[in-house]
């Protein structure tokens, strides 16, 4: 399993995420002082009136300028609060406007699929965005509802079927890892194994990666032997791959999976939680349910021999 950095709040890479940790951070220390003024009194009083045998208890009712008091002084704290809250909320607050990047983010049970409608960019697991741009991301689902949260650079969002959710952050920081996401609505069996990575590059890093992207699939004049082979089975419809998966310019236009069209260019398949390496991705076609039980990709382990799924591998192999 990959083991994305601890996502953290406390570490904010974005613009907005570093006004909400700003916001939590204020209000855990008014939290934390009213937390002990309240305790300190109660202790206090505790300590203070004490029984002692040889006292009867001084009998009060009722104190107006106590009780105004203190109802008083949380609704002013709360006030504040509340003000501070809405502040951030509205600089935090997707609003479409000049220069933004506008990615899609889709669930499925159990990934996440990323499309770029600007870009004609369609890809899976990985988010690539350019440091200090504005991605406004619109959160999607076509099964049930998942939610979508990377803690170093947005506030929790639902990923609702049927509606649309925006979410916007603006990254600050290159970081050498991968800002980890997951989904946190549970959403079936693999709810745990779908996860996603915020990959934040400079700008020209994004223009190559966009570049790269765009490419087509080669045809059948870029690969040879086994690789060949593995095409050919691949684009052949009772192999079934091509129902659930597309390969741009090819006859795969099955939208239930991943588009593996660069398929080598990510680092993570399966929902973030296997790396993408030949090793894997031959476990994975081979029994696919093996890892993540439930999933709609059947085992092909009684279907091909393992030289098919050899060949499989090498023409995947050859999607960059
Ligand atoms: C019934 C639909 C279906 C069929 C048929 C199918 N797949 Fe998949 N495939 C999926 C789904 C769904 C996922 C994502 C599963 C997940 O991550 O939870 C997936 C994931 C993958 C991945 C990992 C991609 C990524 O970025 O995570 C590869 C590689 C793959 N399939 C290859 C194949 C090959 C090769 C075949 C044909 C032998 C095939 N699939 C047949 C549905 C299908
Ligand atoms: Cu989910």
């Amino acid at each position: 399993m990959v083991s994305f950095e601890t996502p953290s709040i406390f570490n904010p890479a974005s613009f907005e995420a570093g006004r909400i940790d700003a916001l939590f951070r204020f209000i855990l220390i008014v939290a934390t002082l009213t937390f002990v003024l309240v305790e300190g009194l109660l202790f206090f009083a505790v300590w203070r009136f004490r029984n002692r045998p040889a006292e009867a208890a001084v009998q009060v009712h009722g104190n107006t300028k106590l009780e105004i008091a203190w109802t008083a002084a949380p609704a002013v704290i709360l006030m504040v609060l509340l003000g501070f809250t809405f502040q951030t909320m509205g600089e935090v607050k997707a609003v479409t406007g000049g220069n933004v990047l506008h990615v899609k983010a889709i669930g499925h049970r159990w990934w996440w699929e990323f499309r770029y409608p600007d870009l004609q960019i369609v890809t899976a697991n990985e988010l690539v965005a350019p440091v200090n741009t504005v991605v406004e991301v619109a959160v999607e689902s076509v099964d049930v509802e998942h939610g979508f949260w990377v803690p170093e650079l947005f506030g929790k969002v639902d990923a609702v079927p049927g509606y649309t959710t925006r979410v916007r952050f603006t990254p600050t920081e290159i970081r050498n890892d991968y800002y980890g996401g997951q989904c946190t609505q549970f959403c079936g069996r693999q709810h745990a194994q779908m996860r996603f990575a915020v990959v934040v590059r400079s700008a020209a890093e994004f223009q190559n990666w966009a570049a790269l992207m765009q490419r087509p699939e080669g045809g059948p004049e870029v690969v040879s032997g086994g690789a060949a082979a593995g095409r050919e089975l691949f684009l052949t419809p009772t192999s079934q791959c091509i129902g659930c998966h597309t390969v741009a310019d090819t006859t795969a236009v099955g939208v239930t999976g991943p588009n593996l069209t660069h398929l080598r260019s990510r680092g993570f398949i399966a929902g973030g939680v296997l790396a993408n390496t030949p090793e894997n991705l031959k476990a994975w076609v081979t029994n696919a349910p093996g890892f993540k039980p439930g999933t709609v990709m059947p085992s092909f382990a009684n279907v091909f021999t393992p030289e098919q799924v050899n060949d499989l591998v090498a023409y995947l192999n050859t999607l960059r």
